[in-house]
């Protein structure tokens, strides 16, 4: 029987090894963490985050061939298959700070794999990682190695939250890298007939081990970019008559282009988004690629302006000033059907109206208030790390107040601001909404959830991305 275990109980490695164990009742999976609350999490009937369809498939493998420990030596040294899925948050001191990869966690992995490899591994990397990062652990391991062979495969994962369980049971393709030695070869051949189980032979690709890693990192960015190629063409929209809908859909019919991901926002969120593109431009840099790392950097640049365009649309529409008015926030998670607020464009949101002296009410269905508290209370680049490592901030945000339903968010409020697209705020009822609001009632709806026509025949005055004022 092969033993697989996942170094890293997150987002990624737990979802992608209840799948793997969920679709191969014949592989044992460990999934190990350092956090004993983490674990304690997944053990429990709460789980740790929130992915639609996860508890059931976590239920149906738990006590069979799925298990969660902090005993971490023990299973990475029982494992034929060691998958390292731990957090690469961009590097906030020394060199490359501000946009290379902080590879302190990973390091520290493989040094502890290393050292209590008593078999054979093969060694999987899950977490974006910058490009010829496998070199460097396979230096780690093969310097530090007992005796046993390691073979290194980079297998990133392009799960989305939200629609993990449904990425992963029905994946655009599996991506494994790996040396092109005999061992190597042999070692993707391992883990291709894991996946085998369950996704069609023609999906999963194998290549070079750095061709592997860049299309990951390159994958994300023309993601990240397609989003901000959308959102600039909001700000002209917005300027001309036109409507961003209509033209992301006019433009998507073209099949050469695609319909999906080009709904324009109040900017792209998310743990990978950035992270990875400042990644990019990094390594462009080192490699003396100025005029690429300038290229990309420009969809951040587009990003961030679009958060601050939405501040600056609230203010000036509501007399230059929103100093002491009420603002409701809906949504502050980074997209719907998730809790996870890392990089969610909410924070620079609240934070401009804040610095603004708005007084804030913020209702998200899946973020709790000591959450939004912390993130509030954060200086930038400080989000990019795991919250179980991050003390609690001893300082709260006292101009804002987070609530459980957003006619409670509303209530008084001068203006609302849909920040996230959960699908209950489609749902809302305005006119319920409207009675209880100051007037003018200002509706800001960065995700164009609203129906603009019915909300301003209620009486509300509406801002939506890209849509004619
Ligand atoms: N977004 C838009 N407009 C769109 C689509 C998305 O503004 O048309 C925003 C979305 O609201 C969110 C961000 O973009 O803030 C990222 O969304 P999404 O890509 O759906 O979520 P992630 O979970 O961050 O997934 C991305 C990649 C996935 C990859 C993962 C981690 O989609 O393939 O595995 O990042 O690297």
């Amino acid at each position: 029987m092969v033993k697989i275990c996942c170094i890293g109980a997150g987002y990624v490695g737990g979802p992608t090894m209840a799948v793997i164990a969920l679709k191969c009742p014949n592989i044992q999976v460990a999934v190990v963490d350092i956090s004993a609350a983490r674990i304690n999490a997944w053990n429990s009937d709460t789980l740790p985050i929130y992915e639609p369809g996860l508890d059931e498939v976590v239920k149906k493998c738990k006590g069979k061939n799925l298990s969660f420990s902090t005993d971490v030596e023990k299973h990475v040294s029982e494992a034929d298959i060691v998958f390292v899925s731990v957090n690469t948050p961009t590097k906030t001191q020394g060199l490359g700070a501000g946009k290379a990869a902080d590879l302190t966690y990973w390091e520290s992995a493989a040094r502890m794999i290393a050292d209590v490899a008593k078999s054979n591994k093969i060694v999987v990397e899950k977490s974006t990682v910058p490009v010829k990062t496998a070199e460097a652990i396979e230096k780690i391991l093969t310097h530090n190695s007992k005796g046993v062979d390691f073979q290194i495969l980079s297998n990133p994962e392009f799960l989305a939250e939200g629609t993990a369980i449904s990425d992963l049971f029905n994946p655009d393709r599996v991506l494994i890298g790996g040396r092109e030695t005999p061992e190597g070869k042999k070692a993707i051949e391992t883990l291709r007939d894991v996946y085998a189980q369950w996704v069609p032979m023609d999906r999963i690709i194998c290549t070079n081990l750095w061709s592997a890693e860049l299309s990951k990192l390159a994958a994300n960015a023309f993601l990240a970019q397609r989003i901000s190629s959308v959102n600039s063409m909001s700000a002209l929209c917005e300027a001309t008559g036109a409507d961003v809908s209509q033209v992301s859909h006019a433009v998507g019919k073209d099949t050469r282009i695609g319909p999906k991901f080009l709904n324009a926002s109040v900017g792209f969120g998310g743990s990978c988004f950035q992270k990875d593109i400042l990644n990019l431009v990094y390594i462009c840099e080192c490699n003396g690629l100025p005029e690429v790392a300038n290229y990309w950097k420009q969809v951040i640049k587009v990003n961030d302006y679009q958060k601050t365009r939405f501040v600056n649309r609230v203010v000036s529409s509501m007399f230059n000033t929103v100093s002491g008015k009420k603002i409701a926030i809906l949504g502050f998670a980074f997209k719907k059907d998730t809790g996870d607020t890392r990089e969610t464009p909410a924070i620079d949101v609240c934070k401009g109206l804040i610095g603004d002296k708005a007084t804030l009410s913020i209702y998200d269905p899946q973020v709790h208030q000591d959450q939004i508290q912390r993130d509030l209370s954060m200086k930038k680049f400080d989000w990019d790390h795991p919250v179980h490592l991050q003390p609690m901030s001893p300082t709260s945000v006292t101009d804002v107040s987070v609530v459980w339903d957003a006619y409670t968010a509303t209530k008084d409020a001068h203006a609302l601001c849909i920040l996230t697209e959960w699908d209950e705020f489609q749902k809302l009822d305005y006119q319920k909404i409207f009675d209880n609001m100051q007037k003018p009632a200002f509706v800001f709806d960065g995700r164009n959830v609203v129906d603009v026509e019915k909300l301003r025949k209620i009486g509300f005055i509406v801002y939506s991305i890209g849509k004619p004022l």
